[in-house]
């Protein structure tokens, strides 16, 4: 592949602690959101559970080593919230922060630059029991969280990263009952909303205030990219995008996401002064894409005073549409031009602030093959193509102007994808999950090969 990106570009792959570390009862972890969700029967697909994952809070290292020979400049990764604030008294666990220091110290004596999520999902447990994200202490409770990891590591790592998806930790979660905690409360998923916002600007606080100016602070937003219907994608671009990025990047709510929620939301939990909490300077816009929707107007009303489980509630009027394909095994659409569109469209409305694009990736079926001299392959052209063509599309964004900065795929490793566990496998290192091998598949070689050609 001939496409030149920028010489600081920024190269790297992605994990999420939950989905990877498995090691749930160790070392003073206490339960999350998503142990008690997952153990519920039904609640994931196959029953399957981040019990054990890939078993990485035991075998990082050997995940450094693939990260190594990777060549990447930078490893996206979760700190386990449950790990860090273990208990409701405020005291900090040791053992945690320890992993993590040696993670972290790892990856820089490995040339390779920590970047940080704070939050990806793994609520603790006692503070879903206090209502969670319906409840506005939990944004203060991560907020000091987010200080206590910043005092600890915050001289060695790179980015840090608020939030992961607060679409999911709201919509999918409280709105629907896809995710944790699943309460599937459609309209009464928009306080959750807001206090992740609240949680986002508390928390870049308290990294500011524990490592100052030279901080580079972050969110992640999986933004949804909508064709079709103008009325139905500004309708859902409000709901899902700009409820986040308004506030975040311009200290407001979109006086129209009042209007068309108007009848079953009167965002009373908004209290003066949040907004300003909330519009925080952030150095870097993180956006994971994966895909696009069709959507288009129905006949059914606008304004239902209905409370039904929706991951758009105020959009009961929108259609969503079967894409063209080809589909990854999600059932997600290909479409590379989406994520060029979206990073101009961002860029043009929010152009103060870098991009990186902090997940992008595609799942596969994914057959393990064992070769006549013993040795393992996974042969996967389709994320080769995939991934190709993403980059592509990136370059082609920045060539237009566009200050994308960093590129990172989805995901080092196979591992558990949330509602479908283990049955989708989304990483370019193939996990055999009975012997927790780890075999690169043909897209790590691929990948590997690209970034020795950036070095020359
Ligand atoms: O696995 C997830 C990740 O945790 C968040 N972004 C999307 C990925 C693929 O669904």
């Amino acid at each position: 592949m001939t496409l030149t990106f920028p010489q600081d570009f920024t190269f790297g792959t992605a994990t999420a602690a939950y989905q990877i570390e498995g090691a749930v009862t160790e070392d003073g972890r206490c339960p999350s959101i998503w142990d008690t969700f997952s153990h519920t029967p039904g609640a994931t697909i196959a029953g399957d559970t981040g019990d054990v994952a890939t078993d990485s809070y035991h075998r990082w290292r050997e995940d450094l080593a693939l990260l190594k020979d990777l060549g990447v400049d930078a490893y996206r990764f979760s700190i386990a919230v449950p790990r860090i604030i273990s208990t409701p008294d405020g005291v900090p666990n040791e053992k945690g922060l320890d992993f993590y220091e040696g993670v972290v110290d790892a990856l820089l004596e490995a040339g390779i630059k920590p970047v940080v999520t704070l939050y990806h999902w793994d609520l603790p447990q006692y503070l879903g029991d206090e209502g969670g994200w319906l409840n506005r202490r939990t944004a203060y409770a991560l907020a000091d969280y987010a200080g206590i990891v910043a005092k600890r590591l915050g001289d060695r790592v790179d980015t840090w990263t608020t939030l992961n998806e607060p679409w999911c930790s709201s919509y999918l979660s409280y709105g629907a009952k896809e995710h944790a905690p699943g309460l599937g409360l459609g309209p009464g998923a928009f306080p959750a909303v807001h206090h992740l916002n609240l949680a986002h600007g508390l928390m870049t606080q308290a990294v500011r205030a524990e490592v100052g100016d030279k901080a580079k602070c972050s969110v992640t937003l999986n933004l949804q990219f909508n064709r079709g219907d103008a009325d139905a994608c500004h309708r859902l671009d409000l709901i899902s995008n700009r409820a986040f990025l308004d506030p975040m990047l311009r200290g407001r709510y979109p006086d129209e996401l009042f209007s068309i929620t108007k009848g079953i939301c009167d965002w009373d939990f908004i209290q003066s002064g949040d907004l300003e909490l909330i519009h925080q300077p952030i150095d870097v816009l993180g956006i994971n894409y994966y895909s696009t929707n069709r959507v288009a107007m129905s006949d059914r009303p606008q304004f239902p005073q209905s409370t039904e489980a929706s991951t758009a509630p105020g959009a009961s009027d929108v259609d969503w549409l079967s894409t063209e394909g080809p589909h990854t095994d999600m059932g997600w659409n290909i479409d590379p031009d989406g994520l060029h569109d979206l990073l101009v469209r961002v860029h043009d409305n929010y152009p103060e602030v870098d991009l990186v694009v902090t997940e992008n990736g595609m799942a596969c079926k994914d057959q393990l093959t064992v070769n006549e001299d013993g040795t393992k392959s996974v042969h996967d052209p389709d994320r080769i193509d995939y991934l190709k063509r993403h980059f592509a599309a990136a370059k082609r964004a920045i060539d237009e102007g566009v200050p994308l900065t960093g590129y990172f795929v989805w995901s080092l490793l196979d591992n558990f994808e949330w509602y479908f566990g283990y049955a989708k496998r989304f990483g370019i290192t193939y996990v055999d999950y009975a012997t927790q091998e780890r075999i690169p598949k043909d897209s790590f070689m691929w990948y590997r090969d690209f970034l020795a050609s950036r070095k020359g």
